[in-house]
């Protein structure tokens, strides 16, 4: 891929460019509780998007991607939201202007395999990859957290999916064979060895994009508002659910509606699941880890209301499977992926299981992705 993305580079541009690869994400538990100030538990891994960038010295920016061979252009001086995947990177560029910081021209491809709609964050990846070739090309000297910002604010801005800052974080801070404790709220984050070579984490794609989940996004983070609000009446400390606990929001259950109370509910859930699902983790206690991740999907499904018939079908075939330790519907929702782990040795038995059953319910065989751990966006020196 990245030969492909250089050589695609250098047949349109006509110079040497410079390569970045810039990962997807998965979570392992803390499911929209980032923007809730709450814990997550992600990881960088072996999908990812490649970038073969240079800057061009004029103020147009030029980007062919490779996946739809689409070509588009724009000019640094007329940066603003419009359709389509260009308002990734305008976005980014837009969140550097913001900052005084003085863009220039650049030329690139962007290639990779990041499945689109899959819950994998490849938009996350397109903009960490395109924030830090920026930032390494013109030497802005970004730390790694304020790229991340970036990329979260250019999502806002741009795309307009009020996303929390956790794909972002992912895509930029991974490190091979660690996931993540991240504070959302401090934004301090911790590296835990994922060391588990009896299993594999195996992604299930429902192959359902749902038309309505960025909208339906900014309507579950309006929600979790609305409840803190109703909690702030009574308990002032409460500034996001993460200050949040159960006996507070039964205190003001009369005062909001049942969806809002579904929905704190199942964040003041969540929050408190990811710390310890992580001790869980470093015991190396796989099997109880995996219950909280069922436990996070049934949250998902019937408080948060995120989950479709399709994730839901993955994950209640997956609890019958004595081979996997855990499983739940992972990202935004509304379609993509199950996150699966599986025992290594019978990984194959499981996706043919799992690829018929589900054909035979929707008529259509789910993608599988038998995942690594890697690193976060890098740039490559050859
Ligand atoms: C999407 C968002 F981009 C993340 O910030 C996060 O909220 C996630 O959904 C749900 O946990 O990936």
């Amino acid at each position: 891929m990245i030969n492909r993305a250089r050589e695609q580079f250098i047949a349109l541009y006509h110079q040497q460019p410079l390569i970045v690869t810039s990962p997807g994400r998965i979570n392992l538990i803390g499911e929209h509780t980032d923007y809730n100030n709450g814990f997550v538990l992600p990881a960088a891994i072996d999908k990812k998007i490649i970038y073969a960038i240079a800057l061009n010295g004029t103020d147009q920016c030029h980007a062919f991607a490779a996946f739809n061979k689409e070509a588009v252009t724009f000019d640094l001086k007329d940066v603003k939201p419009t359709r389509g995947w260009i308002n990734y990177l305008m976005g980014v560029v837009d969140q550097l202007q913001k900052r005084g910081l003085p863009v220039a021209g650049f030329d690139c491809v962007v290639d990779g395999d990041i499945p689109i709609g899959a819950g994998m964050s490849s938009s996350a990846a397109v903009e960490g990859g395109l924030v830090a070739a920026l930032d390494h090309l013109m030497g802005f000297g970004l730390d790694r957290m304020e790229m991340a910002r970036i990329g979260q604010l250019a999502e806002h801005t741009f795309p307009g999916v009020k996303c929390g800052i956790m794909d972002q974080f992912a895509n930029l801070h991974g490190k091979k064979d660690q996931v993540m404790l991240l504070d959302c709220r401090s934004l301090d984050y911790t590296y835990y060895p994922f060391d588990f070579p009896d299993y594999k984490v195996v992604l299930c794609n429902s192959m359902v994009h749902h038309s309505l989940a960025s909208s339906e996004y900014n309507t579950r983070r309006q929600q979790c508002e609305a409840g803190v609000k109703a909690m702030q009446a009574l308990y002032p400390q409460v500034q996001s659910l993460r200050d949040a606990d159960m006996t507070m929001l039964e205190a003001v259950k009369d005062h909001i509606s049942e969806v809002i109370y579904k929905r704190c509910a199942f964040v003041i859930a969540e929050i408190e699941r990811v710390p310890r699902a992580c001790t869980l983790l470093q015991q190396g206690d796989l099997n109880s880890f995996g219950q909280l991740m069922y436990a996070t999907h049934e949250g998902l499904s019937k408080l948060y209301e995120v989950s479709c018939p399709e994730l839901d079908y993955l994950v209640t075939l997956a609890r019958t499977r004595p081979e996997v330790a855990g499983a739940r519907m992972m990202g935004g929702g509304f379609g993509g992926c199950t996150i699966n782990l599986v025992q290594s040795s019978h990984v194959t038995e499981y996706i043919t299981y799992m690829q018929s059953a589900y054909q035979q319910q929707f008529g259509k065989v789910p993608e599988v992705y038998v995942t690594t751990i890697e690193a976060g966006t890098s740039i490559n020196s050859y």
